[in-house]
């Protein structure tokens, strides 16, 4: 009676970490609201989902030892605030309206995951006319805000807290920590350093509608976007 009481726990215990790991919350920006005796993180009305696989090889530069990936994001109108969130893997995690790499849909049914790292950069470039693959390689890039791991993400499979999750609000009137028209990147990693593998689930958000923006893998497919 003992063990199968034991037995009966575990089990549901598994179920609802199951339950938890694909259950991804509504983004919340860093505007709270009291909802009777709650205090809820007003969800980003604007979020932009990417879906990802992160391969050996296919890295787009190598900084401090980390292999680096990144995901280019045009944001045509002064926002008050970003946020940027990112989960390994994908998994049975339900998503709408995503941009769907190749490489994703091709390895969706991987297993394959990493500890995520992200990082917001804004670059030089301030026209969508001025955006070309040279352009983007030679801009000065500015990180204003990175996260390795957030305990408001799903965990994962390993039960860890790995995930991330970052907000940022613009300086306004700073010329270098504003969020004005102009590309951006969000650059992902691993903490540790080493190969990044696995799907992935990038998302964008904001607290404004932002017509006209535009995410993208590279800076080729980000102006067939624009
Ligand atoms: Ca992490």
């Amino acid at each position: 009676m003992k063990i199968k009481l034991v037995v009966l726990s575990v089990f549901a215990f598994c179920s609802m970490f199951n339950a938890e790991a694909q259950k991804l919350k509504k983004f919340g920006s860093s505007i709270e609201k009291k909802v009777g005796p709650k205090t809820i993180k007003v969800p980003y009305t604007d979020v932009i989902s990417y879906l990802g696989y992160a391969a050996a090889g296919n890295e787009d530069e190598i900084v401090d030892n980390k292999k680096f990936y990144y995901i280019y994001l045009w944001v045509p109108a002064v926002a008050p605030e970003l946020g940027v969130r990112m989960l390994s893997p994908v998994a049975k995690t339900k998503v709408k309206d995503a941009i769907t790499a190749a490489a994703y849909t091709e390895n969706a049914s991987s297993d394959d995951y990493f500890d995520t790292y992200i990082t917001l950069e804004r670059s030089t470039i301030f026209k969508k006319e001025d955006i070309t693959a040279d352009a983007a390689k030679n801009a000065t890039w500015t990180k204003l805000a990175s996260n390795d791991d957030s305990s408001e993400m799903p965990k994962q499979p390993s039960g860890r807290s790995y995930n991330s999750l970052l907000r940022y609000k613009s300086e306004m009137g700073s010329p270098t920590k504003a969020l004005t028209v102009g590309l951006y990147r969000i650059g992902f990693t691993t903490y540790k350093t080493g190969e990044v593998k696995g799907t992935f689930l990038a998302e964008v958000a904001a607290p404004v509608k932002l017509p006209g923006v535009v995410m993208a893998k590279t800076i080729e497919e980000l102006k067939k976007g624009l």
